[in-house]
């Protein structure tokens, strides 16, 4: 199944970060790397004022994984870069949100297929657009066609920054 991933850090080392997360995401089996988004700074969207902007960016992937077994894996991850979970929307070193798995639909709030909240982000749907033109959140449409209604105005590419395929 092709799946969409949703990296976010404001904390810390953003870029090492996220090439970090990438890097051992992707060394085990059942997932398999296909392709990176440019990496775009944003203005953080909800949570406590004052937080950083964060490094945003997409990673699409194939994975003969669970969803759920998914979910595990990104978690595991989170936690071994030193996430912790204080307040919802809060400034985290690293989020790894799952947008899509295949075209599975579920609402079960451990995992929520697709994500609840990509169809209105343009700090998922942009980067997503750039690499994925006919790219398709099930449920919602396509990503070119969503991102017509949504501000985009707190999404800068940093074209300094170009995330490497892991190895
Ligand atoms: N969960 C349910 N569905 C999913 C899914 N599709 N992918 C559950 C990942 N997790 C999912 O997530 C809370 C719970 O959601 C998990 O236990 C999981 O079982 P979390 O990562 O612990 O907490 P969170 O990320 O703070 O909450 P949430 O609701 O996922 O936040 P969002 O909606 O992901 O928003 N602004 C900018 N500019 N850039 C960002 O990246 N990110 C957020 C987080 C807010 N503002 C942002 C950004
Ligand atoms: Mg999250």
């Amino acid at each position: 199944m092709k799946t969409v991933l949703a990296f976010g850090s404001n904390l810390g080392h953003r870029f090492q970060t996220l090439q970090g997360a990438i890097d051992s995401l992707f060394d085990a089996p059942g997932l398999d790397f296909v392709t990176a988004s440019p990496v775009y700074e944003t203005e953080p969207v909800g949570g406590p004022a004052g937080q950083e902007p964060y490094l945003n960016a997409i990673v699409i992937a194939e994975t003969t994984l669970a969803p759920r077994t998914l979910l595990e894996r990104v978690q595991s991850e989170e936690a071994a870069f030193g996430r912790v979970r204080r307040e919802r929307w809060g400034p985290r070193t690293i989020d790894i949100d799952l947008i899509t798995v295949g075209d599975v639909i579920s609402d079960d709030p451990e995992l929520t297929l697709p994500h609840p909240r990509a169809h209105e982000r343009a700090f998922v749907l942009v980067p997503w657009l750039q690499i994925d033109p006919d790219g398709v959140l099930p449920g919602r449409g396509r990503v070119a066609d969503l991102l017509v209604g949504v501000d985009q105005s707190g999404v800068s590419l940093r074209d300094d920054l170009k995330l490497q395929r892991p190895d």
